[in-house]
């Protein structure tokens, strides 16, 4: 079966924020009919939105599926729900987002789905993870993300360096 190239946003600012991506990466890897090509850095940001909340860590995953794009929405909220995910405030605190943020190089406008996701051209902190998998990926309009980071809005990315694996220090 054909498999197309989805990239999804992750973010979260509760709850051990790097082991939320980190284990929704692993769930990721996991769900039917699909593969995981390559994972971003994480990276910490400034809340966009109310100010009162602590800061995000966000990253992206590349995957590979033959789901359809709503199954593969189905799929990834059923991730966030099992994170505990509560949807209290809009752009407020959460244990984790997915976000469907590209589907191949289609356009959906759908009640429940919309692709390229909208925010995803003023956003740094899915831009810069984007372009860590793929510094070619451009919008379905043809506007490369590359230049879309040059003029968004600065949410001070600071790139986290990998977990360290416990097994692989010395002595
Ligand atoms: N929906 C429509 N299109 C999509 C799509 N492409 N991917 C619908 C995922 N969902 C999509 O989402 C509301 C509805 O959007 C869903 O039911 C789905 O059918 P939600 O996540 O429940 O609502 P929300 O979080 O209140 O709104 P939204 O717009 O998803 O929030 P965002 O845009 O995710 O923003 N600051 C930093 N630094 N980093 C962040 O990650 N995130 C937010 C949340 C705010 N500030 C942030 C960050
Ligand atoms: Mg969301």
């Amino acid at each position: 079966m054909a498999l197309t190239d989805a990239f999804i946003g992750l973010g979260s600012n509760l709850e051990n924020p790097g082991a939320q991506l980190a284990r929704a990466i692993a769930e990721l890897a996991t769900l039917p009919n699909t593969e995981l090509a390559a994972q971003s850095p994480f990276y910490r940001s400034k809340p966009l939105g109310p100010q009162d909340q602590p800061d995000f860590i966000n990253g992206c995953a590349w995957l590979k599926t033959s789901l359809p794009p709503l199954e593969l929405l189905d799929q990834l909220q059923a991730i966030e729900l099992a994170h505990g995910r509560e949807r209290l405030q809009h752009w407020g605190p959460r244990t984790l987002d997915l976000d469907l943020l590209l589907y191949g190089n289609r356009v959906i406008d759908h009640p429940r789905l919309h692709v390229p996701h909208p925010e995803l051209p003023d956003r740094d902190f899915v831009l810069r993870p984007l372009l860590d998998l793929n510094p070619h990926l451009a919008l379905p309009d043809g506007r490369y993300l590359s230049e879309l980071l040059g003029r968004c809005p600065d949410n001070r990315l600071q790139r986290l360096e990998p977990a360290r694996n416990p097994g692989s220090l010395p002595d």
